[in-house]
């Protein structure tokens, strides 16, 4: 007999090694070893795809109104309007540096002569249907994350087909035939990295990033594209001399953990390909919020009320995004010494509106007694959605640049 694959060694674990020595010593003829995979090694049998449609919104609109195409476009709040956000930005707009979330009026300084249009969800919501009508041509394995993003699990695919690239290639040309629009995949052996692959070559674009490739990948990405990773933790850790994740990787999990909280575990799985979550069908949204890591340690009840103010207006805008209200608003607060703690309020009637949101929020904070505290992390949060249309994701979801806690 002989070997079959070999992993290298230091994925073994001491006692495995010292069994397997142990069988070479006794056996004769040498063994067939198969060596099973550990905590410390990646679970490559996985197919995994992540597809996101390319500026969703603004290319309906494209689409639609012949007019608007080429042109640059903004899909959102109009700028005469008070408070008005950009929900979204066509390419050639995002070339004037207009992007999602941003102010309309910004937007329109950034380019006076972009188009302003409101967005037509009822429309968004048809196509999403849609895609998700022919994602279901290849698995049911499907987790959509919001309109016009989707995780599937193509392992088991219904047609046989067998590569996950082609299922990704199938399945953009179908949106291109059948909706006029296109969509980027990202094709890789788990979710996290599926994710950013979809990411690397918008528009139109599809990249696979295979089992023997992930390790090097993990290795050149700068940190701020790792999940979790917010402006603030990405100044620390290049403070720290943490650049990309190869430096990540050098670190023990240990000190990941004492420097960056739980999260620190997941980076120290996450640079050496180790992504183990399931795509999930059925999950629903259980809350949405958003949070914020200080580079300084917040002490007055003035600065705690700023940063709720600002967080609120990210809650707010998310809750928008995903058509979501909630009957409970959750302030999180993190302080110096990694002590957290939640304070919530529950109303009758589910609500999103920003003044509700940001008067919670600091009322609840006010109540948590502000003296003699340092406080490291504010987060809000929305729950207890009840039966509304748009089901989509929590906040563990979110993309790079979102600060924001794992379940591990
Ligand atoms: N959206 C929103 N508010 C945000 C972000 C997004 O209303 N802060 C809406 C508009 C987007 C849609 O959600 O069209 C999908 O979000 P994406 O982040 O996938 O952005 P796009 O699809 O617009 O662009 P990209 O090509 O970068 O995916
Ligand atoms: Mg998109």
């Amino acid at each position: 007999m002989e070997a079959v694959r070999a992993y290298p060694a230091t994925f073994c674990s001491i006692p495995t090694i010292a069994a397997l020595a142990q069988l070479q010593q006794t056996c004769n003829p040498p063994i067939f070893v198969l060596i099973t995979m550990t905590e410390q090694s990646p679970n490559t049998h996985r197919k995994i795809i992540h597809i996101d449609m390319d500026a969703f919104y603004a290319s309906v609109e494209q689409r639609d109104f012949p007019e608007y195409r080429g042109k640059p476009l903004v899909v959102g709040g109009l700028p005469e309007g008070r408070g008005g956000v950009v929900a979204t930005a066509s390419y050639e707009a995002r070339k004037f540096g207009i992007r999602s979330a941003m102010s309309s009026k910004k937007a329109l300084q950034l380019c006076p002569h972009a188009l302003f249009v409101r967005p037509r969800f009822n429309v968004y919501r048809e196509v999403s249907q849609h895609i998700r009508e022919i994602f279901s041509r290849y698995t049911d394995l499907i987790e959509p994350l919001s309109l016009d993003e989707a995780f599937l699990d193509v392992t088991n695919d219904k047609q046989d087909i067998g590569s996950a690239i082609e299922i990704a290639k199938l399945i953009k040309q179908a949106i291109k035939d059948e909706l006029q629009l296109t969509a980027s995949a990202g094709v890789s052996i788990n979710k996290f990295v599926a994710k950013i692959a979809s990411d690397i070559n918008k528009p139109d674009g599809l990249k696979f990033i295979g089992p023997s490739s992930i390790e090097n990948f993990m290795e050149q990405l700068p940190v701020e594209k790792f999940f979790g990773v917010g402006k603030v933790t990405a100044q620390k850790m290049k403070q720290m001399g943490l650049h990309t994740g190869a430096d990540l990787k050098r670190m023990e999990e240990s000190d990941l953990v004492k420097h960056f909280g739980k999260v620190g575990k997941f980076y120290y799985q996450i640079v050496r390909g180790i992504d183990n979550r399931e795509v999930q069908p059925h999950r629903e949204t259980k809350s949405l919020g958003a949070e914020d890591t200080f580079a300084y340690d917040l002490t007055t009840l003035e600065e705690m009320e700023a940063e709720l103010d600002k967080i609120a207006i990210t809650v707010h805008n998310r809750l928008l995004k995903y058509e979501l209200k909630g009957r409970t608003i959750t302030l999180k607060v993190k302080y110096h010494d990694f002590k957290q703690i939640t304070r919530n309020q529950s109303f009758p009637t589910p609500v999103n509106d920003l003044e509700t949101i940001s008067h919670t929020a600091k009322q609840l904070m006010a109540a948590t007694g502000v003296d003699d505290v340092k406080v490291r992390l504010l987060g809000i949060s929305l729950s207890n959605f009840g039966e509304l249309p748009v089901k989509q994701r929590d906040d563990k979801e979110l993309g790079p640049g979102d600060q924001l806690e794992l379940e591990l």
